[in-house]
């Protein structure tokens, strides 16, 4: 007993050991001495100006977006997206709440990973952007006019949607690919039986080149695997895409052990043209499901929920020439391809080098049959017939690579927390930069496309520890901001984050800010509860539901009094704001409400339900300060005794006409 309590200590003390050399072999010895002189003036953006990028940060656990302006870290907006928020109403209004519905109910919180932004010829044109729930498997559309949320699909034969979503190079698709192997159709069999019962799934979700809309158009089986990450290939190698899978021991407990057995996992090649090819010729299989599709109308402003019964399924095993295994050390993260698409680099977060394959050599492997067995009914292309090379001595933990289009990758050490950037065709290292601390992703603007703006790479950490004032346990998370528009990579602002900033990626402000949305359209809104004018304001019952449809407009509120609702009834307010100018939205709030407030853009509509619970008057008001009589756009609501014979009324609209 005594020798484990004291064998803990040592182990973590030679890991220490090993860490500080790690790092100080890349010189500085503390933060202040790496950044240079000009360091503040190069981020600092002068009051009334832009910042020149967009960085949409994942917010991890949050379930949210984050959107921040670059250099200046700037926090911008937080974009609702798997979690109620109270900022806006996001899962609170009647509108949103189907947004979040699933096939197991409302989900009011979930975690998203990997923002990933539309792309056309293989470069970001800033239409949509698109985000996984890693929990409750779904993957999101962002509609970058609004920054609004306006899509969520549900993905079926999916535990924990983490290697997702990762895009075409025109956006034909977006792919995702299950962490954990479960059952399908959601069998009742032992945990024990994973072998035999467990299978992996391949998704592809076909994106409407004109509205965005997404739909699962086919789903991979695949044997019961973890993939982690995903990138599709570009160039040359358009037409597949890359995933990287772990606990190929194919583990069901104690993973931490058991499912870091083997020397080399793998990086799995899945050629989707081939897979289109056998779906033209009827090999696909249509099996039943259930899974639910969520549409944000920005029209009607209202969000629909439809549920999806079938999924058509390809088999890996018996269709020949879609998927390929390709051995990689160790437990790998990362499968990230570079601009010119020829080359593959994978890490291994357990690896002690970053193997680095080439789409030439992986065609030839398999044309040459250079297969070193099966797994699962698969083949197995031999190592060294796809490595380009390796890249030596890297760092400790390799994760994740992106590149800056001028011939460099940039590859993110966890345990050695630091950048690496090395020489793609030579695999040469040749800078290496401290992050603080314990970088995870790591974002180029633009480094996983062709086109990368190459300027920045943007250090998403784990770990904060000592960087920002402490607020109790809970500390900030937390960015880095590094120039590598020269040789030398150079560290320029640390900057505070919402939520885990799991991955981010970023865009030139140009291609999103010239596209806004100010306000939406008064005539265009066609919500049936929407009052378009005072004229059209009052208050309707239908049974126990009051609807009262109510404008916002600076500064009142119509109706401002309504009496004759009583004790059972369900109210909703149908808060229509009337302004057609940018940047006036109104809020409303009532007392002894138990859901939340709503925030209504210009021309928008959004309905809170309320009820009440008690005889009495209840006062509501705007809650977004719009104007100097702000204070004054208020109103009263009387609630009379159940069976009371108070008529229904409210203030005339004509005295206000
Ligand atoms: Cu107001």
């Amino acid at each position: 007993m005594k020798a484990k309590v004291t064998r803990r200590p040592l182990l973590i003390a030679a890991a220490i050991i090993t860490l500080v050399s790690a790092l100080n072999g890349c010189k500085p010895k503390s933060a202040s001495n790496v950044v240079e002189g000009d360091a503040a003036q190069r981020v600092y953006v002068a009051p009334g100006k832009y910042d020149d990028y967009y960085l949409f940060a994942s917010g991890g656990f949050s379930g949210q977006v984050g959107v921040y302006g670059l250099p200046s870290g700037r926090l911008l907006k937080v974009v609702p997206v798997f979690s109620v928020n109270p900022e806006n109403g996001w899962g609170y209004s009647e509108e949103t709440k189907p947004m979040l519905e699933t096939s197991q109910g409302f989900s009011p919180w979930d975690d998203t990973h990997h923002p990933q932004l539309s792309v056309t010829n293989g470069e970001q044109d800033g239409r949509w952007l698109f985000i996984n729930a890693n929990n409750h498997p779904r993957i999101a559309r962002i509609d970058l006019k609004s920054f609004k949320t306006v899509e969520i699909l549900e993905l079926p034969n999916v535990g924990g949607n983490h290697a997702s979503p990762f895009v075409t190079p025109n956006t034909e698709y977006v792919v995702g690919a299950t962490r954990f192997s479960v059952p399908l159709d959601g069998e009742d069999v032992p945990i024990s039986s994973f072998k035999e019962n467990f299978r992996g799934t391949v998704n592809f979700i076909k994106i409407d080149k004109e509205s965005g809309h997404m739909n699962l158009a086919f789903q991979i089986m695949t044997p019961g695997v973890n993939f982690d990450l995903a990138r599709a290939g570009k160039g040359p190698s358009e037409g597949w895409m890359f995933f990287s899978c772990y606990n190929t021991e194919q583990a069901y407990e104690l993973l931490e052990v058991n499912a870091t057995q083997k020397d080399k996992d793998f990086i799995m090649a899945v050629n989707w043209k081939k897979a289109e090819e056998y779906i033209k010729a009827g090999k696909g299989v249509k099996k039943p499901a259930a899974y639910l599709h969520n549409k944000y109308d920005e029209k009607s402003h209202m969000a629909t929920s439809e549920l999806v019964k079938e999924v058509l399924q390809l088999d890996a095993k018996e269709l020949e020439g879609i998927c390929y295994f390709i051995p990689c050390p160790k437990s790998p993260h990362g499968a990230d391809v570079d601009p010119t698409g020829k080359y593959i680099a994978a890490s291994g977060k357990l690896a002690a080098v970053i193997p680095v394959f080439s789409f030439e050599k992986i065609q030839k492997a398999i044309a040459d049959k250079a297969f070193e067995g099966d797994f699962g009914g698969i083949p197995v292309i031999k190592y060294d017939a796809a490595l380009a090379g390796e890249v030596k001595k890297p760092g400790l933990g390799p994760l994740h690579t992106e590149f800056d289009g001028k011939g460099f990758g940039y590859t993110s050490m966890f345990v050695s927390s630091e950048i690496v950037k090395w020489n793609v065709e030579t695999r040469e290292v040749v800078d290496r930069i401290p992050t603080y601390y314990s970088i995870g992703h790591l974002c180029i603007p633009g480094g996983d496309t062709k086109k990368p703006w190459g300027q920045y790479v943007i250090a998403l950490n784990k770990i904060t520890k000592d960087r920002y004032l402490p607020t109790g346990p809970e500390l900030t998370q937390s960015a880095q901001l590094i120039d590598i528009s020269g040789d030398k990579m150079k560290l320029l602002l640390d900057f505070p984050t919402i939520g885990e900033p799991h991955y981010a990626q970023a865009i030139k402000a140009d291609l999103i800010k010239e596209k806004q949305v100010q306000w939406f359209k008064l005539e265009e809104n066609t919500n049936p509860f929407a009052a378009k004018g005072e004229g059209q304001a009052r208050v309707e019952r239908k049974g126990n539901e009051v609807h009262v449809y109510m404008t916002a407009i600076r500064s009142h509120l119509t109706p401002d009094n309504i009496e004759g609702v009583k004790v059972g009834d369900v109210v909703y307010f149908h808060v229509t704001n009337l302004e057609q100018d940018f940047d006036v939205p109104h809020g409303f709030a009532i007392k002894a409400n138990n859901n939340a407030e709503i925030l209504v853009m210009p021309g928008e509509t959004q309905t809170l339900k309320w009820v009440p619970k008690a005889v009495g008057v209840y006062p509501f008001y705007c809650t977004d300060f719009c104007s100097a009589l702000h204070q004054e756009m208020s109103g009263y609501i009387r609630v009379s005794p159940a069976g009371s014979s108070v008529a229904l009324s409210f203030n005339s609209t004509k005295k206000k006409e």
